[in-house]
């Protein structure tokens, strides 16, 4: 009989698996599942030597991936319930990243998150990300401004991450690791140094790992990008990445308008009247250009 379990990082053919007693098991992957990553639900076996074996990927609710060179898809995590997208006050903020992992989190149906960590740092800064960051509060999503290192908003974070799988996206340096140890310190995990010069990260975690939190729920640690594109999509899904259009969709006088050169279109409208943002609208337009199936 195989034993059920979850996958909480991977290195090469080795997967760490962890068995429905809590205990982790070393396995090795079958062929077929060598796309198994980190939050997949598997079954493994003993074999006769006394290894263990994942023989089978259990059908997953999503998949967060994204386009890697020569045409394929880097897997990055399965059955993700949010997708927690973490910027840094200290940093220069990149709009249009946080727009496309947006759009990512909507077309698999998880919740999308913006948490803006660093706080104590964020200085002259602030006023200026705190505007940009009320305009996505104003389109309906849900911000956390926190400090990892002060251990600020970490309380609100640990609510809205009970009882979920959550996984933390964004670039290098902003601090992901960093907000997984204020959650739980006990934790070994490794935090790398910032450059002196850029005030970006070097790339410091290189594996994909869930981690618990004792108060419930998981928290899955992913790589630093330096950019992030959701991979092909269907003009529909794209949309769904822009609640702020969805009021207006069906407005357009041709049904099948893709709001970019077509006369009568509702969403060319709201951006003429300003209740669509342009930033917003050419991100729109990027993801449509670059993505759309
Ligand atoms: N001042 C300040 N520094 C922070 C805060 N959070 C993280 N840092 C620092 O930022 C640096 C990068 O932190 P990490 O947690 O390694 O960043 P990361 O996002 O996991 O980076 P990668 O693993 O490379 O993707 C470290 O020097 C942390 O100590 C914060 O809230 N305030
Ligand atoms: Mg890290
Ligand atoms: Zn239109």
């Amino acid at each position: 009989m195989p034993h059920k379990g979850r996958l909480i990082s991977r290195f090469g053919a080795e997967m760490l698996i962890e068995d429905e007693q809590g205990q982790i098991q070393r396995c090795t992957g079958r062929k077929k599942v060598a796309s198994a990553v980190c939050g997949d639900h598997v079954e493994w076996e003993d074999t006769a030597q006394g290894n263990h074996i994942v023989s089978r990927i259990l059908p997953r609710k999503n998949l967060l991936k994204r386009p890697a060179p020569g045409g394929k898809e880097k897997l990055i995590a399965a059955n993700i319930d949010q997708v927690l997208i973490v910027l840094a006050y200290s940093m220069k903020a990149n709009w249009d990243m946080l727009d496309h992992y947006l759009v990512a989190a909507h077309s698999m149906h998880a919740t999308p998150l913006i948490l803006c960590n660093k706080l104590d740092l964020a200085g002259s800064r602030q006023e200026q990300y705190d505007q940009t960051l009320s305009e996505y509060r104003d389109i309906g999503y849900r911000i956390l401004s926190l400090s990892a290192k002060n251990n600020q908003g970490m309380e609100a974070l640990l609510n809205v991450l009970s009882g979920k799988t959550n996984i933390l996206v964004g670039q290098s340096g902003v601090g992901k690791s960093s907000i997984i140890k204020a959650l739980h310190p006990m934790i070994d995990i490794r935090i790398g140094e910032v450059s002196e010069g850029s005030g970006e990260g070097q790339h410091t975690t290189s594996v994909t790992t869930l981690y618990h939190l004792p108060s419930g729920g998981e928290l899955i640690d992913s790589p630093g990008v330096r950019d992030f594109r959701p991979g092909k999509l269907k003009q529909s899904d794209i949309e769904q990445g822009f609640p702020e259009f969805l009021p207006y969709l069906g407005s357009c006088r041709f049904h099948n308008c893709s709001h970019s050169n077509e006369p009568g279109c509702a969403i060319k409208e709201k951006l003429a009247t300003g209740e669509i943002l342009q930033r917003r609208y050419n991100s729109y337009l990027r993801l449509l250009n670059e993505c759309a199936d």
